[in-house]
């Protein structure tokens, strides 16, 4: 009598299962979009930087912290107006730090925008808030979201909420 037995051999990648589980992940918690290892989330509401950065906090991410030009273009394709990102002068006016307290110097890239009058971003301007501008943003009210700027933290703009895709 012939063998029938017949062996079933599965040779899938795990990297590629890790993926899948990771995209139904960021879908189960309806995030927007994903890049990289991370899920992110592009808010409609509009909240300050402070409120924003809380909001964040209390669903288990932070706010947005850029760390690459590819992620850079890749949140700026996605952003189609203003949005808090995680990085501000509050402690030390000039000293830009990252939510997870990172330097800018040790993430190691900026995108702030340059002006060809030598006015580059960040400003610090007080015309609209005496505290000068502490919150980081892509893009302003009339600019692009390619490059970032500092702005009153106290204005009220949509934010880009990341979740680090810990399983
Ligand atoms: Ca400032
Ligand atoms: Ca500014």
């Amino acid at each position: 009598m012939m063998d029938k037995t017949v062996r079933l051999e599965l040779n899938v990648n795990p990297l590629f299962i890790a993926a899948l589980l990771l995209i139904c992940y960021c879908l189960s918690l309806n995030l927007s979009v994903l890049f990289g290892v991370k899920c992110y989330y592009f808010s409609t509401d509009k909240l300050n930087w402070i409120m924003s950065r809380a909001y964040c906090a209390e669903t288990g991410g932070h706010l947005v912290i850029i760390t690459s030009r590819d992620e850079q273009d890749f949140l700026s394709s996605h952003a189609h107006e203003t949005h808090w990102i995680g990085l501000n002068d509050l402690e030390t006016e000039g000293k830009w730090m990252w939510v997870n307290n990172q330097t800018l110097t040790e993430t190691g890239v900026t995108f702030w925008y340059k002006r060809t009058d030598e006015q580059h971003e960040p400003d610090n301007w007080r015309q609209e808030d005496e505290s000068g501008e502490n919150c980081a943003a892509l893009g302003n009210e009339s600019l692009g979201t390619d490059v970032w700027f500092d702005a009153s933290c106290l204005k009220k703009k949509k934010y880009i909420f990341a979740l680090p895709a810990v399983m």
